[in-house]
C-alpha cells in the first residue's frame, strides 16, 4: 500500500472510531439500540432463524456420512435431525469439513452446531460448549491382518495413521510413542494409505473401523475405551438457549426409545450403553461401589 493509501486508510479508520464514539455518547441511544438478532423469532440465536447449519464429516460411517445421493445420514445425523425437530427446527443443513476445522468453524460462528462423533473433552471445551453426551464407545487401531498387530508394542517403529485433531491423535501421541504418526485430513485418505501400504494401520472410531474392515478385509487390531469422552453436539460458547433446548430434546429422545431405535439401526449387535436407554430399561446399578462386595 502506498503512503497515501495507508494515510487514507488511517483517516477512514479514525472517522469510523469517531462516528462510533459519537453514536455511543449521543443522548437517547443507549445500549438498547444495539441490534439484537433473535427476540422471539430466533430464540436459539441461529445464523438463520428456523435453520440449523451443521458442520460434519462425510466419511465417518455409520456415525456421519454421505450416501450415494450425497445426502448426509448415519446415527449422529439422524439423532441430531430428530432432536432438532423436537425443538421445532426441520431445516437442518449438513456441510462436510475436515474434522480439524469443525470446532473452530463453530466457535467463530460459521456453523450453529458441530456433529461428527465429537468426544467431549476439557481441552475442546475451551473452544466450544457441548450438549450432554449421547454416545460412548471405543477408539480402534485398524490394520491389515498380515501386519499382525494386536497390541501397542506391535506398532513400534511403524507408521500409524490418524485424522488430524482427533482424540486418536492425542492418544497416540501419549501412548504409541514409538510409532511414527502420519496425519491425514480425513478417514478416506487414511484408509487409502492403509490399503496401499503407506501406513501399517489407521487409528479411528470403533464403528467406522468395523465398516472399513468389512469393506477391505482389514481387522480391528487394538480397541481403546473412550467412555470418559462421550460424543456430544458442539455449540458456540455461551449459546445456552440452544444448548439447553438440545439437552432437553436429547433426553426425551432417549426416554421415549428413539435413541435406542437409531442405535440398533446403525450399530447392530454392538453392546448398548445403559444410560441412554428409556428409564424402564436401565438396569438398576446406581451404586457400583455398594454392589461389589
Ligand atoms: O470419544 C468417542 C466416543 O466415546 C464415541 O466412541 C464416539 O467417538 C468418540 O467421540 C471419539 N471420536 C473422535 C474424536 O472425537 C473422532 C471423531 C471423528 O473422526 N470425526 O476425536
Amino acid at each position: 500500500m502506498s503512503v497515501f493509501g495507508r494515510r487514507r486508510a488511517i483517516v477512514a479508520a479514525a472517522a469510523l472510531v469517531t462516528a462510533a464514539v459519537l453514536t455511543a455518547c449521543s443522548p437517547g441511544t443507549g445500549s438498547s439500540s444495539t441490534p439484537t438478532a433473535g427476540g422471539d423469532g430466533n430464540p436459539y440465536h441461529l445464523i438463520k432463524a428456523g435453520q440449523i447449519r451443521v458442520a460434519s464429516v462425510g466419511d465417518l460411517k455409520p456415525y456421519s456420512f454421505t450416501d450415494a445421493d450425497g445426502q448426509y445420514t448415519g446415527f449422529d445425523v439422524q439423532l441430531f435431525e430428530d432432536v432438532a425437530r423436537r425443538i421445532g427446527v426441520k431445516d437442518v443443513v449438513f456441510t462436510g469439513q475436515d474434522f480439524s476445522a469443525i470446532l473452530p468453524a463453530v466457535a467463530n460462528g460459521q456453523f450453529d452446531v458441530g456433529v461428527a462423533a465429537i468426544g467431549i473433552t476439557d481441552a475442546r471445551k475451551k473452544t466450544v460448549d457441548f450438549s450432554d453426551g449421547y454416545l460412548a464407545g471405543f477408539l480402534t487401531v485398524m490394520a491389515s491382518p498380515d501386519a499382525h498387530i494386536s497390541k501397542e508394542s506391535d506398532l513400534a517403529g511403524k507408521r500409524l495413521g490418524v485424522v488430524q485433531g482427533t482424540l486418536q491423535e492425542q492418544y497416540a501421541l501419549k501412548h504409541f510413542t514409538k510409532s511414527e504418526l502420519v496425519r491425514f485430513p480425513d478417514n478416506n485418505s487414511a484408509i487409502a494409505a492403509v490399503n496401499n501400504g503407506n501406513v501399517v494401520a489407521h487409528f479411528l472410531d470403533y464403528e467406522t473401523a468395523k465398516t472399513y474392515a468389512e469393506q477391505y478385509g482389514l481387522v480391528n487390531a487394538i480397541n481403546v475405551p473412550s467412555f470418559d469422552a462421550p460424543a456430544g453436539f458442539a455449540i458456540a460458547k455461551g449459546n445456552t438457549a440452544l444448548r439447553d433446548a438440545l439437552n432437553k430434546a436429547l433426553r426425551s429422545a432417549m426416554d421415549d426409545g428413539t435413541w435406542k431405535k437409531l442405535y440398533q439401526k446403525w450399530f447392530p449387535g454392538s453392546p448398548m450403553p445403559d444410560q441412554y436407554l428409556p428409564p424402564s430399561e436401565r438396569t438398576a446399578s446406581p451404586t457400583p461401589s455398594a454392589a461389589q462386595g
